[in-house]
């Protein structure tokens, strides 16, 4: 039990079949210790979907190991290690239809009270609430356009109705400002403590706090470490705090 939620890269080399050139990913290794938030920053091409996509298997390595819980991704059962992962990517896919429906696509037998629950940690409970449907607001064509930033916080309430060991936002809060998505991150702290979390970020104040940050620079790890850390030892990570 104690392993629930952990993950392990191994000397893991990627590259996308069909490209050539130099792999899109060398000899990653990490851990994420269960419970713990990692961070994840680099330039735009480093390699930081490519790496978390990795874990609930959308791609496969070209070498090396990826572990979740202590065990071989390619050894567990596919849709176990699905349920295992939420990944909230970066381009938000909400369909036309209700709040309700857009939830719980993840989870059809949720409850409303798991509902609520994870759209009050993701920050979409006060807004969706405010809407005279409710949860039942049409979302798109014919409903309620919402703003980028709202669609992403539903995004992440279908993430976390799963109740997933692992929980991967892939620069899924561009678009919330930086007091709501901290109080979403305070919450999964608060409310989802064991949960283990990967966080792909632009912005330096959204790993800053991180217990971890893995700094990635064109596809290798460049630095990991706390914020402070970084702050001293690696050069690329001074130069994304100053753009
Ligand atoms: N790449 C492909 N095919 C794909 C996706 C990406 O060849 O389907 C390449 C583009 C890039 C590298 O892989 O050279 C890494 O891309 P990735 O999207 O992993 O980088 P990122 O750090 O997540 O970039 P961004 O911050 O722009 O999302």
């Amino acid at each position: 039990p104690e392993m629930k939620g952990r993950i392990d890269f191994e000397n893991v080399y990627f590259t996308y079949e069909g490209t050539s050139g130099e792999p899109v990913l060398k000899n990653i290794s990490f851990t994420c210790h269960a419970g713990e938030t990692v961070g994840i920053i680099g330039s735009t091409g480093s390699g930081k979907s490519s790496l978390v996509g990795l874990i609930p298997r959308f791609y496969d390595t070209l070498a090396g190991t990826v572990k979740v819980n202590g065990v071989d991704v390619k050894e567990i059962d596919p849709q176990l290690l699905r349920e295992k992962i939420a990944l909230v990517p970066q381009q938000t896919v909400l369909f036309t239809g209700t709040v309700l429906d857009n939830i719980k696509i993840g989870k059809e037998d949720a409850t409303m009270a798991e509902i609520e629950q994870a759209a009050k940690m993701s920050e979409a409970h006060g807004f969706v609430s405010s809407f005279a449907d409710g949860y039942n607001t049409i979302l798109g064509q014919g409903g309620v356009n919402f703003s980028g930033g709202q669609k992403q916080r539903v995004s992440i309430a279908r993430a976390l109705v799963r109740k997933p060991e692992i929980l991967i936002l892939d620069d899924c809060t561009s678009a919330v400002d930086v007091a709501t998505e901290s109080r979403i991150k305070e919450a999964l702290k608060t409310y989802a403590a064991d949960l283990t979390c990967l966080l792909i970020a632009q912005r330096i104040t959204s790993v800053m706090d991180a217990d971890k940050i893995i700094v990635l620079d064109n596809g290798e790890i460049v630095g990991v470490g706390k914020h402070e850390t970084l702050m001293r030892t690696c050069r690329v990570y001074q130069e994304i705090c100053q753009s």
